[in-house]
């Protein structure tokens, strides 16, 4: 998709810091991180995001989680533990319509994520 911003990275015409690189996926430091080791993995074909994800994904899938436990490896924090994330839509501030997971470590971090705990209870 040509306005496809990880689409272009993939692409070559974005820069990227690259983590890891399979057939079918990418994996590349996050512009902002919300930890000190942040990178996206992303497929090497365009899906919009975890909802569109459908059975006949499982390979492209399963490629993603090994080059996410491979960058993990590859950048120190497997041992200590690391969390994946998929954001869809809006209410998870999900701001690019390419499928990736967040693999987010190097520090420990809190659970559970995102939900201030008052308007939790207000619900
Ligand atoms: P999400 O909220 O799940 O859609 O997260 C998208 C992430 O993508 C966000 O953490 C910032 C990152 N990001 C957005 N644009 C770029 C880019 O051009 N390069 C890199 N490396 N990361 C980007």
């Amino acid at each position: 998709m040509d306005s496809c911003i990880f689409c272009r990275i993939l692409a070559g015409d974005l820069p990227s810091r690259q983590v890891a690189s399979t057939e079918h996926t990418y994996a590349f430091f996050d512009l902002n991180p919300a930890a000190p080791v942040h990178f996206l993995v992303i497929p090497r074909s365009h899906i919009d995001n975890a909802a569109a994800v459908g059975a006949d994904h499982g390979e492209i899938l399963a490629e993603m989680f090994t080059t996410a436990r491979a960058g993990a490896e590859a950048l120190g924090i497997a041992s200590d533990g690391y969390r994946l994330v998929f954001n869809v839509g809006r209410h998870a501030l999900n701001s690019v319509g390419h499928l990736h997971m967040h693999v987010l470590g190097g520090q420990q971090m809190g659970w559970p994520p995102g939900v201030e705990p008052i308007r939790l209870a207000a619900r």
